[in-house]
């Protein structure tokens, strides 16, 4: 099974779908939006993760089309919400730095949006660091391009890697979601702590939303929100699920 030869055939059988995992106030415990995270449902091979493949995709470069087919995918999703009358939650997207690089990544959004007649507003883009480390300009351009249009730019996995704080302040985004290494030893370590503290308040000085993820236990959760941090995501509300589970946490109420 040669994953890099098959994936567009997987696009063209319609194999990808999106879990849904839910960012969630902190202050409130409501559902702020959700992070799609692609899931290749092969007839075959069965239900296929993206570690498993999106590195791949990286690697070939298969990842731009990969990107943008989920970007449709999930502004379909909003307008099936908008068509059954329900109010759509904000979908988040991750989209490579490959993405981001290349030319038709704007127009390709616009075409979406025109065809799928959806409000910009209910789409935010996750973007990693290195998407805006080379080539700063032209990263710069794009993202002030797609805030114009109400996108929100959230820097993912912050602090991982070459993360740096000064870095911060220039970058054109919304909101930092803080990484999992950082969370996973707050309680029991100091530096961890001291570091998630600098973050938050960097942030807020910013003007920047935080988000910290991979949030598993309630002593993470209360020790978060004593550092004033806003928002989380973690398996201690919720895994990724289904738009069958999704809509039943969103929507239970109707
Ligand atoms: O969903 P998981 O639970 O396994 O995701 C694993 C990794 O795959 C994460 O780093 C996530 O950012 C990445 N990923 C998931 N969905 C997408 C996607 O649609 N596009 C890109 N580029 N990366 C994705
Ligand atoms: O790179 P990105 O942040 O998009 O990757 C998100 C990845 O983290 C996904 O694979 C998702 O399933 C996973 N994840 C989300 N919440 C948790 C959590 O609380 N614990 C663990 N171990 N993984 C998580
Ligand atoms: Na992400
Ligand atoms: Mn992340």
């Amino acid at each position: 099974f040669d994953i890099a030869e098959s994936l567009i055939i997987g696009i063209q059988k319609d194999e990808f779908i999106l879990h849904y995992q839910p960012k969630v106030d902190i202050m409130t415990n409501q559902i702020i939006g959700v992070e799609a995270l692609v899931r290749w449902n092969h007839t075959k091979k069965g239900m296929i993760y993206p570690n498993e493949f999106i590195p791949i995709a990286e690697e070939t470069g298969f990842i731009k089309t990969l990107d943008k087919h989920i970007l449709k995918l999930a502004c379909l999703q909003i307008r099936d919400w908008i068509d059954r009358g329900k109010e759509p939650i904000n979908i988040s997207v991750n989209v490579s730095p490959k993405l981001l690089h290349e030319e038709s990544f704007i127009p390709h959004l616009e075409a979406v949006f025109e065809s799928t007649k959806i409000d910009p507003k209910d789409i935010s883009i996750e973007i990693i660091e290195t998407a805006a480390m080379e080539d700063k300009e032209y990263v710069y351009n794009v993202l002030n391009i797609l805030r114009s249009k109400g996108i929100k730019i959230l820097l993912d996995d912050f602090g991982k890697g070459y993360s740096s704080l000064s870095y911060l302040k220039d970058l054109p985004i919304d909101k930092v979601k803080i990484d999992k290494v950082f969370v996973d030893e707050i309680c029991f370590n100091n530096v961890n702590r001291t570091i998630m503290k600098a973050i938050i308040d960097m942030s807020t000085a910013l003007n920047l939303k935080v988000l910290a993820e991979g949030v598993e236990n309630v002593d993470q959760l209360n020790l978060l929100e004593e550092l004033d941090c806003q928002s989380y995501q973690g398996y201690l509300y919720s895994k990724p699920v289904s738009i069958e589970n999704l809509e039943k946490m969103i929507y239970e109420d109707e």
